[in-house]
């Protein structure tokens, strides 16, 4: 039996550490799960647990955070492994170069590659051929090739929440954060997916990518959560469309209200929705939704980000929303090497048009995970050196003469919409250097949005905002805790629920 702690640093109860833990704890290990935010004395219960690995979760822009306490672990505990997975070590190992913080990494799906990981480990055994691991071989980063990604969801033990809720704060909000499918039907070319779908799917007849947890699971699940943890008054779909499987919600309107019955939100894929999954929906009980808009040009949005969304559909969904009283609340990106600022104040002008209960607006980020992100790299398009932090709400890497007025726009981009000469008043204050009012602009709105539009709930809201700033405006590592690459740290991810158009 190992012990087995993950670190996070964003105040989140992320469904794939939730589902790791429980598989580990079915084949018998411990585990459990430390937040920076949630506790004062981070560095210190961690090293009170005494963990044998150390599980870290990173996005790009997250991977350095945890490197000043790993490094102090180590001289407690000789024997400490650490392996990091999640979506940046899935693409890239290089962080495998400095052994003094990780030992391995791991690429995909990580439930039973973590189980061989950890076994291994414990037995002193070699982990060279377990599939999808990576580590130094001959000084170099390598990653083994990947097993299949988990066809039946069902085949899992349910996500492991009580090292979440164990945290007060988590498990007295008002929404409860769950998942029912994996993957999404889009392969957007500024984010990772695409990437994913090539790489994870070896192209075997019949092996998907998009996969759901069935509706008698789900409603299991969430019952047995519910049963110990009563106060949550609403839920939460993190997955990237509740749609994901065409006739899943028509299954699920008949279960959810009298099985479970909690009003809910979610992200919805607006190509494979019609007025059918709409009223099913409705019936459900969802109170709100969100899509990718990203640009309101079309041509952009079909030929450059391959979002697959239409103007018809872009203007349609809309209309069929607000028919059956769902609210909606689009995401928009901002400074894409393929739109001029002209461009994005099409944007606004479309969002003006079909008046989303709320606009989230995220600066384009260029990963090398994804095509365009590949693209903006080998055409120096990218200030490399620059450090933006892991979010995408401060700030941008790209290499344009007009990049403070993009970041500007992305900051104020609601004022443009809401008010009734939002477009000139916007076009003359983006002009003015980036300052602290414009911050708390975009906060505002955030905050609005969540809390109200999307059901969050105010005081809820705005302490999960404080929790979490540190990610929002923060540099270097991207961790809401005291030590190197974090003083500037705050605030980290307000922006929970956004899923679909990150
Ligand atoms: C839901 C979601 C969110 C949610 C929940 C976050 C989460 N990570 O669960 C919220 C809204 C909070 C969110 C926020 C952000 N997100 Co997000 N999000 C997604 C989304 C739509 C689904 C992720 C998911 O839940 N998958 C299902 C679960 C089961 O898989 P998983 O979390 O990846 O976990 C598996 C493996 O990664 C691995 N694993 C996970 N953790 C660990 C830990 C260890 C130790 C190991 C070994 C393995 C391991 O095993 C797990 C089980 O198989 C993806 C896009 C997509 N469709 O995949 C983007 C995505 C992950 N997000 C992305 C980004 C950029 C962000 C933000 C930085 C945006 C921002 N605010 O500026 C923040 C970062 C927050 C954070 N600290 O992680 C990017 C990451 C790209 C990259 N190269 O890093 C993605 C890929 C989308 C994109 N644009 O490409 N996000
Ligand atoms: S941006 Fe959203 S819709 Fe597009 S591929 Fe990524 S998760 Fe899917």
């Amino acid at each position: 039996m190992a012990r087995i702690a993950f670190i996070v640093t964003t105040c989140h109860e992320f469904e794939g550490v939730k589902v790791l833990s429980s598989v580990l704890k079915a084949h018998g290990h411990q585990t459990d799960c430390f937040i920076t935010a949630e506790e004062p004395h981070f560095h210190e219960v961690v090293e009170a647990w005494q963990p044998d690995v150390i599980g870290i979760y990173a996005t790009t822009g997250q991977e350095n955070w945890a490197k000043h306490h790993v490094n102090a672990w180590r001289k407690q505990f000789p024997h400490l492994r650490v392996v990091m997975g999640g979506p940046h070590p899935s693409f890239d190992a290089e962080v495998l170069r400095d052994g003094a913080y990780v030992d391995a990494t791991i690429k995909a799906e990580g439930e039973y590659a973590m189980l061989d990981l950890v076994n291994a480990w414990e037995n002193n055994n070699s982990i060279e051929l377990i599939p999808n691991v990576g580590f130094l071989r001959d000084g170099e980063p390598w990653t083994n090739p990947i097993r299949p990604v988990i066809q039946d969801l069902d085949s899992l033990p349910f996500p492991d929440v009580d090292i979440f809720y164990k945290y007060p704060f988590l498990r007295a909000k008002r929404v409860m954060q769950v998942h029912a499918s994996r993957g999404c039907q889009n392969s957007c070319t500024y984010c990772s997916v695409g990437l994913m779908k090539k790489e994870w799917i070896s192209g075997k007849v019949g092996e998907k990518f998009n996969r759901v947890k069935s509706v008698d699971y789900l409603v299991e699940e969430m019952n047995d959560i519910l049963a110990r943890y009563p106060n949550f008054r609403m839920v939460n779909f993190g997955d990237a469309a509740l749609n994901m499987e065409r006739g899943w919600v028509q299954e699920f309107a008949e279960k959810w209200p009298e099985k479970v019955g909690l009003p809910f939100a979610c992200n919805v894929n607006i190509n494979f929705l019609d007025e059918d999954d709409i009223e099913a929906m409705s019936r459900a009980g969802c109170t709100s939704v969100q899509f990718g808009l990203e640009s309101g040009s079309e041509d952009v949005r079909l030929r450059v980000y391959k979002k697959g969304y239409t103007d018809k559909v872009v203007y349609g969904i809309p209309k069929l929303l607000k028919k059956y009283k769902i609210t909606f609340r689009t995401n928009n990106i901002m400074g894409s090497p393929a739109e001029t600022l002209e461009d994005m104040f099409n944007t606004v002008r479309t969002n003006k048009a079909i008046k989303p209960n709320g606009c989230t607006v995220l600066i384009y980020r260029p990963f090398k995970s994804t095509e365009l992100g590949r693209e903006d790299f080998e055409k120096e398009r990218v200030e490399v050196g620059k450090d933006i932090g892991p979010s995408l709400q401060n700030d941008s890497q790209m290499r344009r003469k007009d990049v403070e007025e993009v970041v500007n726009l992305q900051k104020l981009f609601n004022i443009a919409v809401y008010l009734p000469f939002g477009i000139p008043l916007v076009k003359a204050l983006i002009k003015f250097p980036r300052n602290p009012v414009f911050d708390w602009t975009l906060l505002a709105f955030l905050w609005y949005q969540h809390a109200v539009v999307s059901g969050y709930g105010m005081m809820d809201d705005f302490r999960l905002g404080l929790k979490n700033i540190g990610q929002i405006f923060g540099k270097g590592g991207g961790g809401t805790h005291e030590g190197e690459g974090s003083k500037n740290q705050f605030l980290d991810t307000l922006d929970t629920g956004q899923d679909a158009a990150i």
